[in-house]
């Protein structure tokens, strides 16, 4: 069979096997299209059917979350966790409570992950988890006896060399906390099993700002490549949560000019650039909506729907929301705006017709396994100090970022050239990923 065939064949199959997960598909499908040179060079990974076995999970985990509300109604919810491949290490990925989580999504997400944190270079397999729980709206009491519910069904499934979870949207800070607890409590020993952790009792310095700061390194890299910086651009950046917040915070450092901001309802264009401060206070201390923000600040406007954050003219783009919120004609209103770099803080936030403009236009675009790899890095940083039982300074685990970082914008660069793509970051993102995890594979049998 050619290679093209075989890659037919396997996308008819991921088709047929997983009826109803869109995002599965999309995401299988985007990965699947740039492996043709691969398999051609590669017959082996032919022979050994590799790509059969690297789109099916090896795991999934499916539960009941059983919980009681402050009215003290019985709520049940749905939970997963995906433990998608560990050719490279234990599985490792976040865990997202959103009302849309379903299976579809924590398996695009995990299938992602595999080859993000391949291109990380650190020994981490991929997975993913979460659940259809909504946070917003919900009491501290609320959210912490739904995870302490969830926890007390996924600690059988994972451990510090077996799956280590993270935060993702709808998980942060408070909601590791709740679930660290609950792990601890129900199998009586302090691990590193989550990453994300407070600092105070074994999160890693630079954890928090990791995937913001992460995403801003490695544009800035992009941007030296073709003799530019960020000093003096202004950055359309879509959401207004962990990621979002931190690629600000640095854009600021590196003196570029952060001007809208967004969540699920609308999003604020500050052409002054945004308030950080303003903004953390709102969504990291009220909880409240970015609505808000236009309230206080009077050069900023607030627009309802989230897509229209696009419109608003940039030199580069930053969606740092969620899946498909930047689509065909949004990055052709980027591009007709003067738009010269697009980089993913989100996991596909980039529809496919939404890439393709960006590339056929010659904006600088790279996809979210490089881009928003920053986040997992240090997750796997973490869980290295964890092992060693010592913390690292902020300055020593920052470094560190950074150079994955560039790492990965030399490795994604070079294999895009090496397969005849140069300046495609996706094929590159994706070759390079695929082959370390396709060789230990090879190496470890038919498992
Ligand atoms: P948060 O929960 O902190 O923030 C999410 C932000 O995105 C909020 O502003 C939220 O608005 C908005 N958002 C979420 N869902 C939607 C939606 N359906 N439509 C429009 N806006 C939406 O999450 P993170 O910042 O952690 O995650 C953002 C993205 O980055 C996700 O794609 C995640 O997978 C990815 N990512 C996160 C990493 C991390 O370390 N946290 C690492 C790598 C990738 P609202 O409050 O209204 O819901
Ligand atoms: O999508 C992602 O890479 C994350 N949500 C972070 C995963 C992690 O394990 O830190």
């Amino acid at each position: 069979m050619s290679a093209n065939s075989v890659i037919q064949s396997v996308y008819e199959q991921v088709l047929s096997r997983n009826p109803g997960e869109a995002e599965f598909h999309q995401a299988v499908k985007e990965v699947l299209d740039t492996l043709g040179a691969v398999l051609e060079k590669n017959p082996q990974y032919v022979e050994a059917n590799i790509l059969e076995r690297f789109v099916e999970p090896e795991r999934q985990i499916i539960f009941r979350v059983p919980w009681q509300d402050d009215a003290g109604n019985y709520q049940v919810n749905r939970g997963m966790r995906v433990e998608f491949n560990s050719a490279l290490g234990p599985y490792k990925g976040g865990l997202r409570f959103h009302p849309s989580v379903y299976l579809g999504i924590v398996k695009f997400l995990g299938f992602e992950q595999v080859l993000k944190n391949s291109l990380t270079g650190l020994m981490m397999g991929g997975g993913k988890g979460g659940c259809d729980f909504d946070p917003k709206g919900k009491s501290d009491n609320e959210v912490m006896r739904f995870c302490q519910s969830f926890m007390t069904e996924l600690c059988r499934h994972i451990g510090p060399d077996t799956d280590i979870p993270a935060g993702d949207i709808g998980v942060g800070g408070r909601e590791i906390g709740y679930m660290f607890g609950q792990y601890k409590r129900i199998r009586n020993e302090f691990t590193g099993v989550l990453t994300g952790k407070g600092l105070e009792w074994g999160g890693s310095l630079v954890r928090t700002e990791a995937t913001g700061y992460g995403l801003v390194y490695i544009m800035d890299e992009a941007l030296k490549a073709a003799g530019k910086s960020f000093k003096g651009l202004n950055v359309a950046i879509s959401g207004s949560g962990n990621v979002a917040l931190f690629a600000c915070e640095k854009i600021n450092q590196l003196g570029g000019k952060v001007i809208t901001m967004s969540d699920s309802n609308g999003f604020i264009h500050d052409p002054n650039g945004i308030d950080l401060d303003a903004v953390k206070q709102l969504k990291l201390v009220e909880r409240k909506r970015i609505k808000e923000y236009a309230a206080t600040h009077k050069n900023a406007t607030y627009s309802d729907g989230c897509t229209g954050v696009w419109t608003v003219k940039c030199d580069v783009a930053l969606p740092c929301a969620t899946q498909n919120e930047l689509d065909g004609e949004s990055a052709k209103t980027l591009v007709s705006n003067g738009c010269i770099a697009s980089g993913e803080g989100a996991n596909m936030p980039t529809t496919p017709e939404g890439v393709e403009v960006f590339q056929k236009a010659g904006v600088i675009f790279i996809p979210g396994k490089a881009a928003n790899a920053g986040g997992v890095a240090v997750s796997g940083l973490e869980m290295a100090q964890n092992s060693q039982r010592l913390s690292w300074t902020f300055e020593k685990a920052d470094a560190e970022l950074k150079n994955i970082m560039v790492t990965i914008y030399k490795n994604i660069s070079s294999a895009a050239d090496e397969y005849g793509c140069a300046g495609d970051f996706v094929a590159g993102a994706n070759i390079a990923g695929f082959i370390k995890v396709a060789n230990a594979m090879l190496a470890q049998g038919l498992v």
